[in-house]
């Protein structure tokens, strides 16, 4: 019987390839850059399995156009490159790569967080600018992180686990705002408390961005929301581009109307707005929250898991539209 065929949309793992060609034809992205979605189109046209890496778009053009495609299975825990609906309405499985990256994106939310809060980018520059000569009292004097307000926007596993890193590490006072309220135990555990958005974005010191991106996250920090905050205040966005308006964050931020930002995620990445490339008050990283080789290797070996697990043996480990299965 020969082997179903499937595509990797982008350079992974040689030992993930060589998992997935035991069970698979596999055509893999040599080119090591993103497809036009016409490109992956012509790819995936007589495939039955997609491995894509979070920003290959899957909607109906793509769908339509792949009539044998049964599964993208995606390796990152996001999955707004996938029109959901759309897939389920064709009986398409989409599974995503939960939990295995949460402790590691947590680290890097908090790190980012003590990066934007201390000046660290800022301060190097200056030392490779040759420009440091002095001692001074005030010299990239930076926000306090112990004992201040953390802010949490998106309290899913991955807000949790910065609200413990802040709670039981730092001391910090984390208040969180969320589509729903945890239940109480786990925000106890969490030592976190449920506020609303307003209060949140006026009381904290620190505000981090970790909802997923969908259209009705869509801007949730925008220029309004920005004049809510408080002048010494810093933003942290490690949840995706689009949730912030860019370039409203550059104007504040030049304006000094927030103290400064910390972004992993932009609008349009791998682009980013210049107005960000030009403010000295934001740490600036190419989307590498999840970038450890244990963590990148957990999400490939999920995503691999689950295309082997719904092609070959009918049982996908993580789907995200579960009633298709048992349709296709
Ligand atoms: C991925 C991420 O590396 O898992 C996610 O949702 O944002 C990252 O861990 C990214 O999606 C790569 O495309």
């Amino acid at each position: 019987m020969s082997k179903p065929r499937i595509l990797v949309a982008r350079a992974v793992f040689p030992e993930t390839i060589a998992r997935l060609q035991q069970h698979f034809e596999v055509e893999t992205n040599q080119d090591d850059r993103g497809w036009t979605q016409d490109e992956l189109i012509a790819k995936l046209k007589d495939k039955q399995g997609a491995f894509t890496t979070g920003s290959e778009r899957i909607d109906d053009k793509v769908l339509a156009a792949c009539p044998d495609l049964k599964i993208c299975a995606n390796m990152a825990v996001g999955y707004n490159n996938f029109d959901v609906d759309a897939m389920t309405a064709r009986g398409v499985l989409a599974t995503n790569a939960p939990d295995v990256l949460t402790e590691t994106t947590a680290d890097f939310g908090f790190a980012l967080l003590m990066a934007t809060a201390r000046r660290i980018s800022e301060s190097e520059h200056f030392l490779r600018a040759g420009k440091w000569q002095k001692w001074s009292y005030d010299m990239f004097a930076g926000a306090e992180v112990h004992g201040s307000t953390m802010g949490i926007i998106g309290m899913g596993r991955i807000g949790q686990g910065i609200a413990r890193r802040g709670a039981l590490g730092f001391g910090m006072k984390v208040i969180y705002h969320n589509r729903s309220r945890l239940d109480p135990a786990l925000e106890a555990e969490c030592k976190a408390a449920y506020v609303s958005k307003e209060e949140l974005l006026k009381t904290a010191d620190h505000v981090v961005l970790v909802v997923p991106y969908s259209p009705a996250s869509h801007h949730t920090i925008g220029a309004a929301e920005l004049a809510l905050m408080k002048p010494s205040a810093t933003l942290v966005n490690i949840a995706r581009g689009g949730i912030v308006d860019d370039a409203a964050l550059a104007a504040a931020l030049r304006d000094r109307r927030i103290a400064a930002a910390g972004l992993d995620v932009f609008e349009g990445e791998p682009k980013v707005h210049p107005d960000l490339l030009t403010v000295p008050n934001v740490v600036l990283t190419p989307h590498i929250a999840s970038a450890t080789i244990p963590t990148r290797r957990a999400m490939a070996d999920l995503a691999a898991d689950n295309l082997i697990g719904f092609l070959v043996n009918g049982k996908p480990l993580t789907p995200l539209n579960p009633a298709v299965l048992g349709g296709k």
